[in-house]
């Protein structure tokens, strides 16, 4: 029998922990993830890409499990002694393995490898399992904005009317995304090629799945790369999604923060909705079955079961369902 193709498009931890459980449910699959880089950055001169690691660690074993990023066994001398300076950004602490893999990264991008390159030489070590690819080479930012003075920086003398745009992970991880977003901007995100084995990848596939991974800020920077949501339209292979939303709230992390500044419900139909145009199926919690209707209603075939990711045979159970689902809109 030929080997299933399955093309996954992925951010951080949600989508990392069902990687983990669709290599379990389809060990003999052919499994390429795409990886958002929008939530990259530069800290101490190095090069940070928090969901190609997160990707990487958790497929090859070396995730902090009580965390869901950065690496276990960690140690923090490093960041002690860059507190000790004062040297900022103390608010996003680098571990002194994860350290490790910031250098090598940053060290072949400057001697010139494109970050698809390091991304694979990385990925030499841990063996994830899957063929890990960056969404893309170049650089793209998500940037939030913010009105000043919300963000604690002192405010404009004309009042708080003025905004200030932050990296991404300031507004995530400084200050929790409890900072209303006006906006958000996906700085280079227009100028952005798909990195090498991207398209191919997608046209390949016998299957496209979107994890359980934020909508705005991991799956949208994704698709905003010219040429990828065009591509995940156009394929040959059932697109089917998983809800990260179940019962109104995210399965994890702030999501609602992010879909609000979109002006998207935060309802897995909502979330639906934003993905309609490429997707074939999707996945909803059963709490959330009375979704399903709306969801159907957008053309989109709609099925609930249950979505949460308690271990990895859960996660494994959610993707043999994902692959059920993309079986049954395939035979139409
Ligand atoms: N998240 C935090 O909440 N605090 C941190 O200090 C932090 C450091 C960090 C370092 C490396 C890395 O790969 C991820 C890190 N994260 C941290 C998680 C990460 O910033 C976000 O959860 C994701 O970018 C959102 O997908």
């Amino acid at each position: 029998m030929a080997v299933l193709r399955i093309t996954a498009l992925a951010g951080g931890i949600g989508g990392s922990r069902f990687l983990r459980g669709l290599l379990r449910a389809a060990p003999d699959a052919e499994v390429t993830v795409i990886g958002n880089t929008a939530d990259d950055i530069t800290l101490h001169g190095l090069h940070v890409s928090p969901d190609l690691d997160t990707v990487m660690y958790t497929l090859g074993g070396g995730i902090e499990e009580s965390q869901g990023w950065g690496r276990a066994g960690e140690t923090f001398a490093v960041a002690e002694e860059l507190a000790a300076y004062g040297a900022e950004a103390q608010w996003f602490t680098l571990g002194d393995r994860d350290l490790a893999t910031h250098l090598v990264r940053t060290r072949m991008l400057a001697a010139g490898y494109p970050l698809s390159a390091v991304t694979e030489a990385l990925c030499d070590r841990w063996q994830p399992g899957v063929r890990l690819l960056p969404m893309t080479d170049d650089r793209v930012e998500t940037h939030v904005v913010v009105t000043a003075g919300d963000d604690d920086e002192s405010a404009d003398a004309a009042g708080d009317a003025r905004e200030r745009a932050i990296h991404f992970q300031e507004w995530w991880v400084r200050l929790h995304a409890e900072v209303p977003a006006r906006r958000i901007v996906l700085v280079g995100a227009d100028r952005a090629k798909p990195a090498p084995g991207v398209l191919d990848a997608i046209a390949g596939a016998d299957v496209i799945l979107l994890p359980p991974s934020n909508p705005v800020v991991s799956i949208g920077p994704i698709l905003a790369v010219p040429g990828i949501r065009d591509a995940v339209r156009g394929a040959a292979a059932p697109a089917i999604g998983v809800s990260p939303i179940i019962g109104g709230s995210p399965v994890r992390g702030m999501a609602d923060a992010a879909l609000t500044a979109i002006g998207v419900p935060t309802t897995a139909a909502g979330v639906a909705e934003l993905f309609a145009d490429l997707l074939d199926g999707w996945l909803v919690d059963t709490v959330d079955a009375g979704a399903t209707a709306a969801v159907e209603a957008a053309g989109v075939r709609c099925v609930a079961v249950p979505l949460w990711m308690t271990d990895v045979d859960a996660a494994a159970a959610m993707a043999r369902a994902a692959l059920d689902l993309a079986e049954e809109v395939r035979a139409r």
